[in-house]
């Protein structure tokens, strides 16, 4: 008998209907009448992901049979947020799905709320390799996202009293039906133990790391579904387990908590993610779970290409690029070299070029404290033959120096080993020199890069630092967070500008066409209205959505300058009621984010947001013009309801320290104005939106650093602007809460102003005064947004990662 062979799935609504009520009685046992809606959800989910597989296997096969380069992203994040909206417009899918569903009375809108959002990620580093996991499956590249499936995500904000308290993330609660476990797909990581030289006759002598503890990587894997589905990559997420679940002996002799110890002991490793922003969590486990992904990613990488290469590694920098996101998974470079070394017997040269051949690097921060570096002693006792590996790989590198005629200052600002604070692996050095190519992710970053962290480097190698500006996919951050503006920009310029991003160019000519601005400004209006809804729904505010709705979410951080804004919240606060008979505009502050558990100044900023939402939005003096809203537990979903409804989007950080900001992109790109500083891609939003429409204000960054250097303080500046003033007198003396509860934030700028909150106090209010008279000329302002929208599509991830497979991996495209 011919085996039968699987029917493609039919895309039809009738098909659909048919299957999603399959799904719902064979795969989850429940009766479309009596269903209830989680069980619809998933049963939508796994009817839709059948249709994801038969992609994904196309895909898979063409991989095999084209043998084009492989691409992979080794990230510690992928902060992919929900997946079922993404599968089914990236499939096209919508219309079909809601019919389908409206059979049984089942509403798609609803159901997708109800899918958890996958936190796997901190914030703009994690968002971004989520984007480019999607733009490389829709721009045609043969990507691989290798990273680690923490049990529990990035934690869940509540307010509580003011303050933010965090609660554990349970996103696998109820099951993920997006992802495969691939047993057969599992690697042994050691950790500790011993290196051990075996000595045989006429060879070399060879190195054995004999590790202590070994802990097992199972593979997970979730499909990436691209553009239209014409393809489908794979992420690829490690969960660490015993080799041996329960000690039997130990059991049956009655000690039952201790037979369990060993395997809690490997679970742990993927149990939870840092909650680490820029300040680095020192802990073990952080570097067992960078180690655990990176080996355990690796040792897929190669087996992958042994089978398919006829065993032959000289070849792998030709089939795959191996991009490195952030340091994160930098201890790949000596990992690599165990492997090529130790393992698989190439000589020392040929694996250290076949490293660097292989390896590209990210930079994604210039903040001191966010460069990884790892204590030697650590490091020597959890991967011996890696440290051994890495002096090794230091030798070389300050022999070359050295060669180069570097001096003794400059050869230990490039050694791998930081002398200075107790004795430390530098990860981003180790990053750069086993890499060929090492980015920035704006253009004003990687100038930094070059003058700043990796000035040596750049002079010991100055063709290695290339620069590839952010991006964000235009599938999640415009067609599936704003249907209205999709549909109105297909009616005035066609659908193809959702196949090319760069065509929504066509609706720049449309800005000053009154028409078309009314719609667009009608669909803000309508986005607006949602936010509203929400806001009022969770925290129990009425927000007016005629009123400018001016936001600032993203993760909060000193350099973000949230307390600026804050500051001149509570300024604007005092000028309202002290000049009533000025024509103030009427305006809602928003705010988002997270700050970082052990971060104490960024969870005051955020109890000073609460204090100050609390006093304004109950002063009936100030009602109607004037609003606070601080929305808790930001993540994915909720900047999706957040990015459509801005008027004014907030990127304000102190010049030179925001590498790039890719919310700034998603905000401009549906139409808000922004209000920033030079600083990361703001520069190119500038170059690319016009300066009529884009609103600068504030220090350089190269004169942020003169004037750190200069080690200016706040006190004169604030001495002399009496708004400022009264501002910062009004949070000290307990306006907001107790008196002294913010003298932390208030007296940092009257002593060294290091974020430069004084210094810019007077630009930032001048430039929100030149808004508050832009906002009064709705057609201006109208037209503004119109071309923001027009002039963004430089900013698609698209770009980025093409760039990427140009000049960096010499990967093709379309395949
Ligand atoms: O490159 C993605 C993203 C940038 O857009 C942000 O500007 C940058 O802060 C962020 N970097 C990190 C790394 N740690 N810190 N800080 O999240 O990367």
């Amino acid at each position: 008998v011919a085996a039968p062979k699987p029917t493609p799935r039919r895309n039809d609504s009738a098909s659909l209907a048919k299957e999603i009520a399959e799904k719902l009685t064979y795969a989850i046992g429940k009766d479309p009448a009596t269903a209830r809606r989680h069980d619809w959800l998933e049963a939508v989910t796994l009817a839709v992901r059948d249709r994801i597989v038969d992609h994904w296997l196309a895909s898979n096969s063409r991989n095999v049979q084209s043998g084009a380069k492989r691409v992979c992203y080794l990230s510690m994040e992928f902060l992919i947020g929900r997946l079922l909206r993404d599968a089914i417009i990236n499939l096209g899918l919508s219309e079909a799905v809601r019919d389908a569903l409206s059979a049984y009375d089942v509403d798609i809108d609803l159901l997708e709320t109800l899918e958890p959002d996958a936190a796997l990620g901190n914030g703009g580093l994690g968002r971004l390799a989520a984007c480019f996991a999607e733009s490389m499956a829709s721009v045609g590249i043969q990507g691989f996202g290798y990273g680690i499936r923490y049990v529990h995500g990035f934690f869940r904000q509540e307010i509580v009293g003011g303050e933010q308290v965090e609660l554990p993330e349970n996103w696998l609660a109820h099951g993920n039906p997006w992802e495969f476990e691939r047993r057969e797909r599992s690697f042994e990581i050691g950790f500790g133990g011993k290196v051990t030289t075996i000595e045989e006759a006429g060879k070399p002598p060879r190195q054995v790391w004999r590790p202590a503890e070994r802990i097992l990587a199972v593979a997970y894997d979730t499909p990436v579904v691209g553009w239209k589905g014409t393809r489908v990559n794979t992420l690829r997420l490690w969960s660490a387990q015993a080799l041996d679940p329960i000690l039997l002996d130990a059991f049956n002799s009655g000690d039952h908590i201790g037979a369990l110890l060993e395997a809690n002991r490997a679970q742990s490793i993927t149990q939870v993610l840092y909650p680490a922003d820029s300040h680095l969590a020192g802990q073990e486990l952080r570097l067992r779970q960078e180690f655990f992904f990176s080996s355990a990613s690796l040792q897929d990488i190669i087996r992958h290409h042994l089978k398919r290469n006829g065993g032959d590694l000289s070849t792998l920098p030709d089939k795959v690029s191996i991009q490195l996101n952030d340091t994160h998974p930098a201890v790949s470079v000596a990992e690599m070299m165990r492997l090529l070394v130790d393992v698989h017997g190439l000589g020392w040269d040929e694996s250290w070029d076949i490293t660097k051949r292989v390896f590209s690097y990210t930079n994604h921060t210039l903040l001191p404290e966010a460069l990884e570096t790892w204590p030697v002693n650590l490091f020597e006792r959890l991967l011996p033959r890696q440290m051994q590996i890495i002096y090794a790989i230091n030798a070389q590198i300050i022999r070359e120096a050295t060669q180069k005629g570097l001096d003794g200052a400059k050869v230990s600002a490039i050694s791998l080993i930081d002398e200075g604070s107790g004795r430390r692996v530098r990860m981003g050095s180790l990053a750069f020199v086993g890499s060929h190519a090492i980015n920035g992710v704006s253009a004003l970053h990687t100038e930094l890069m070059k003058k700043t962290v990796f000035n040596q480097f750049h002079e010991l190698y100055p063709e290695r630092i290339q620069n590839k500006t952010n991006g964000v996919t235009p599938r999640r951050w415009l067609l599936e967070c704003n249907p209205g503006l999709t549909d109105l920009v297909t009616e005035a310029i066609g659908p193809g500008f959702k196949d090319d991003i760069t065509k929504i160019s066509g609706i720049d000519k449309l800005a000053d066409d009154a028409g078309f601005r009314e719609k667009f400004m009608a669909v803000k209006l309508a986005n607006k209205q949602r936010l509203a809804k929400t806001i009022e729904e969770r925290l129990a505010i009425t927000v007016d959505p005629t009123a400018m709705f001016d936001v600032q979410v993203k993760r909060i951080h000193e350099y973000k300058r949230q307390f600026l804004n804050l500051v001149e919240t509570v300024a604007l606060y005092d000028q309202i009621r002290s000049h009533p008979e000025i024509a103030w505009q009427p305006r809602v502050k928003i705010f988002a984010g997270k700050a970082a558990p052990s971060y104490a100044n960024a969870k005051q900023i955020i109890h000073l947001a609460n204090d100050v939402a609390r006093v304004i939005n109950a002063d009936p003096s100030v009602q109607n013009l004037l609003k606070v809203v601080f929305l808790p537990n930001y993540n994915v979903s909720l900047a999706e309801l957040i990015m459509p409804a801005a008027d004014l989007s907030e990127q304000i950080s102190t010049a030179g320290l925001e590498a790039s900001g890719t919310g700034n992109m998603k905000f401009a790109l549906n139409g808000a104005l922004t209000i920033g500083t030079l600083d990361g891609a703001n520069v190119e939003m500038l170059e690319h939106i016009g300066e009529d429409n884009i609103f600068i204000f504030g220090l350089t960054a190269a004169e942020v650093a003169a004037r750190r250097a200069e080690g200016q303080s706040g006190r004169e500046i604030i001495d002399a602007s009496p708004i400022l003033k009264g501002a910062l007198d009004s949070i000290s003396h307990g306006v907001f809460g107790e008196p002294g509860r913010y003298n932390n934030l208030v007296d940092n700028l009257y002593g060294n102003d290091w974020w430069m909150i004084a210094a810019d106090f007077e630009a930032y209010w001048q430039t929100q005064r030149r808004l508050d008279a832009l906002w009064q000329d709705s057609d201006a302002w109208g037209t503004k947004a119109v071309r923001n929208t027009a002039r963004m599509a430089w900013f698609s991830s698209d770009r980025s990662i093409r760039e990427y497979a140009k000049d960096i991996w010499d990967a093709p495209t379309s395949v």
